[in-house]
């Protein structure tokens, strides 16, 4: 049974249709900086069983929504779960960040992935889903997402996090065809793990290429960005109810924004290294943004959060598709309090941009 979304402009925003003010989410809106993730987290005894747990995923998903009056829940999960469903064993190790029991180094190992089956060994991602759902009631969309073929490779090639990603970059200059294969078969393993969540209750869907800006242009449209639209290409954007509308995020793409575009996406989201409108004006109508306040500006003091919201929504400028976002995650810094502040100012100071 098809239901009504009460707050549709996410959606709207993303399909550039008209609404009363800016839709507003933040990049990794269930994490750190609240004490009862903090909470839940410890409950869970560690990460991967926090994301592995769906009645506790659901439970941190929704707590950013009970404290702010978002315009969107975003599923409670990781990019890394589809290489660990693949057999590298994920770990999240305190003060480091994430790893790999075992990396990918050689054409026998791409050789042996597994493709995983989105309803067998990520169903837990899944039933997340549909539990969310039944939570929100319709209240507010609920976005589904996954890494970039590109991204995911890069943790599955260095073990985990990187600074310079050595060995990623090392095998695409010395084996490219090695690397493509990889990429193919993580292409296929995130059509059917997105196309899973739009099946499981995902009423719209974002790609996160987080290292794609680590490439030079020519290598960034070869090995980043074509498998992404691969992925647009085979994404069933229609669930039961609505389009699905679907929006990549390149973090440090500025310079590719008209290319990203060419993709056919909905709405691409941009860091904070470039100027709203200026953006605007390359893409005209063709997508939506999402974005772009620094989120360094969360420490700041209520008036310059403000302020710098004015500033954003005013480069933007009057008419529909913006979607009001950090242009990156929330860091686990950031008193709670701010991020009360800025969506309140979003949804006070947007208004007059959408007065007929
Ligand atoms: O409790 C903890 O300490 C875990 C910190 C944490 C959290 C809260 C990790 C480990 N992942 C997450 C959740 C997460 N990851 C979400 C949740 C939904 C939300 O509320 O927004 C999302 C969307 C992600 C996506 C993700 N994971 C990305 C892409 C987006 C981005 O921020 O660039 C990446 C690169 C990851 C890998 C990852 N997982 C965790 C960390 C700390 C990282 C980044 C590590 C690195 O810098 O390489």
């Amino acid at each position: 049974m098809p239901q009504e979304l009460k707050n549709n402009r996410l959606i709207k925003a993303l399909l550039r249709e008209p609404v009363d003010m800016t839709p507003v989410w933040i990049m990794r809106q269930a994490g750190r900086y609240l004490p009862e993730y903090r909470a839940t987290r410890k409950k869970a005894g560690d990460f991967v069983t926090l994301c592995q747990t769906p009645e506790l995923a659901c439970e941190v998903t929704l707590q950013p929504l009970l404290r702010y009056p978002l315009d969107a829940a975003i599923i409670f999960s990781d990019i890394l779960t589809i290489p660990d469903a693949m057999g590298l064993g994920l770990k999240l190790i305190e003060s480091v960040g994430p790893r790999f029991e075992r990396s990918i180094s050689t054409l026998s190992d791409i050789k042996k992935l597994p493709l995983p089956d989105p309803e067998q060994e990520l169903k837990y991602v899944m039933d997340a889903i549909r539990l969310v759902r039944k939570e929100l009631n319709g209240n507010v969309p609920l976005i589904g997402f996954s890494g970039s073929p590109w991204t995911l490779a890069t943790y599955m090639i260095e073990g985990g996090s990187s600074k310079n990603f050595s060995k990623a970059k090392k095998m695409l200059d010395k084996e490219p065809d090695t690397l493509h294969l990889l990429l193919q078969h993580l292409t296929d393993a995130v059509v059917l793990y997105l196309n899973a969540q739009i099946n499981a209750g995902a009423q719209a869907i974002m790609i996160f290429d987080t290292w794609g800006g680590m490439l030079s242009t020519p290598d960034y449209m070869e090995f980043s960005l074509s498998y992404m639209k691969r992925i647009r290409d085979y994404l069933k954007t229609k669930n039961s109810e609505n389009r699905v509308p679907v929006t990549l995020f390149t973090k440090g793409a500025n310079q590719w924004i008209e290319d990203i575009a060419e993709t056919g996406c909905d709405g691409i989201s941009i860091d904070w290294n470039c100027n709203i409108g200026e953006v605007r004006k390359r893409v005209g109508d063709r997508v939506a943004l999402q974005g772009n306040m620094d989120p360094s500006m969360l420490r700041e003091d209520e008036e310059k959060i403000v302020g710098e919201v004015r500033s954003i929504l005013d480069s933007y400028g009057h008419g529909p598709g913006h979607v009001f976002n950090l242009g990156h995650g929330i860091t686990p810094d950031i008193n709670p309090e701010n991020v009360a502040i800025l969506v309140d100012a979003v949804h006070d100071l947007s208004q007059q941009y959408h007065k007929k």
